[in-house]
């Protein structure tokens, strides 16, 4: 089996990536990344000399319809991770989440078409917009869209064309939503490795406004092995919300980070909140759970936090190039 994994040099595709070579040794594997900022070839070198032979990586953009078409028509499947993926970037300037993640998906859409292949699309829980702190609700795939920024309206749309596309031209596709991923790998302009970097580097954990805001975290293999499984048991047309009970506030989470770096847990600062900023997501996976049967594995957060830690301290090579870079975009608007 063949599987086009697009965005496979970023965080969760990455990962993706080397969970289909160690436990599915029937799969080859075709990544298709851009490289922009956020993808890193230093993030699929840790390969067995097998592993090597059943990868190969394409860069290039999910834009391009040609090596797009070219690409798709000697797959069996293509999960689609690639996307302009962070928050405060798409603040900034929201044109490249535009191509990305509207024009990109689409690029995407008529090739499978074309070739009749199975397709996975990578969403996330952003798409429902926020929860009330007190809210006991959670969302559900029947909730409704509604989402805040420019990078999850363009997620929300993409999903929409998905749709599209399985209903007007019965493509076989399925969509997964997944809540705020944390492990190995992950850019360290978001939230988890930003704080732990900055520890590493002498700098105090810096929260957003009041630091209340509440995501659901999931460890980034929990969320691969939903996505396997949705690729190869789900029903066609559906989508399935992926989630691990790991609702947590950002204030919280620093607190656990402090205690296990060493620090008292009150030694973080607040500074300038993102403008628009969700105040609460939280996910009910119970189709996941009980139609496919999935579990999480690391259910116990602070000792995924520690795993975390320990793997950004021993792979400092991999994250400092871009350490002064992304504190700067940071600094200039006094966060
Ligand atoms: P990331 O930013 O770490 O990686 C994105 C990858 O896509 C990079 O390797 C980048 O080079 C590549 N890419 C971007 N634009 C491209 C283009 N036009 N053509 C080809 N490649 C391109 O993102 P991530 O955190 O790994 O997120 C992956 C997917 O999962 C995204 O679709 C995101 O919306 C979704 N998601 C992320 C989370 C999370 O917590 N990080 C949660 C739910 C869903
Ligand atoms: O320095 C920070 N301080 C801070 O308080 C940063 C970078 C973030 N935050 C807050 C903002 C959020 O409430 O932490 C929370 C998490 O922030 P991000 O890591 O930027 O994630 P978020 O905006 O929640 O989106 C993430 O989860 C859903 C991913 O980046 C998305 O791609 C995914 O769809």
């Amino acid at each position: 089996m063949r599987i086009v994994v697009t965005g496979g040099a970023g965080f969760i595709g990455a990962n993706f990536v080397h969970m289909l070579l160690e436990d599915h040794s029937d799969v080859d594997v075709v990544v298709l990344d851009k490289f922009t900022y956020a993808g890193n070839r230093g993030s699929l070198t840790d390969v067995s000399e097998d592993e090597a032979r059943r990868l190969s990586v394409v860069e290039g953009d999910i834009v391009d319809a040609d090596l797009v078409d070219g690409i798709v028509s000697g797959a069996d499947a293509v999960v689609h991770f690639a996307a302009e993926s962070h928050n405060d970037n798409s603040l900034n300037d929201p044109s490249p989440f535009i191509q990305s993640n509207l024009v990109g998906t689409y690029t995407l859409l008529e090739a499978v078409r074309r070739h009749r292949t199975r397709y996975h699309h990578i969403s996330t829980d952003e798409v429902y917009g926020d929860l009330a702190l007190d809210d006991p609700a959670k969302f559900t795939p029947a909730t409704a869209y509604n989402p805040s920024s420019p990078y999850s309206s363009t997620k929300a749309g993409s999903d929409l064309l998905v749709r599209a596309w399985v209903r007007s031209f019965g493509i076989e596709a399925t969509i997964s939503n997944c809540s705020n991923n944390y492990g190995p790998y992950q850019h360290i302009e978001k939230f988890i490795p930003r704080m732990i970097t900055n520890r590493l580097r002498g700098v105090r954990p810096r929260l957003y406004g009041d630091g209340l805001n509440v995501r659901d975290w999931i460890h980034v293999h929990d969320h691969n092995t939903a996505v396997w499984d949705i690729l190869t048991k789900g029903r066609i047309g559906e989508t399935y919300l992926i989630g691990a009970d790991g609702e947590t506030s950002n204030r919280e989470v620093v607190e656990v980070l402090n205690e296990l770096m060493g620090y008292p847990a009150d030694d973080f600062d607040h500074v300038a909140d993102r403008a628009g900023h969700d105040r609460r997501y939280a996910i009910d996976a119970t189709k996941l759970r009980e139609e496919l049967g999935w579990k999480p594995r690391f259910t116990d957060f602070r000792s995924g936090l520690e795993h975390t830690i320990d793997w950004y301290e021993a792979n400092e090579r991999w994250w400092a190039p871009q350490k002064a870079e992304v504190e700067a975009k940071y600094a200039a608007k006094g966060q």
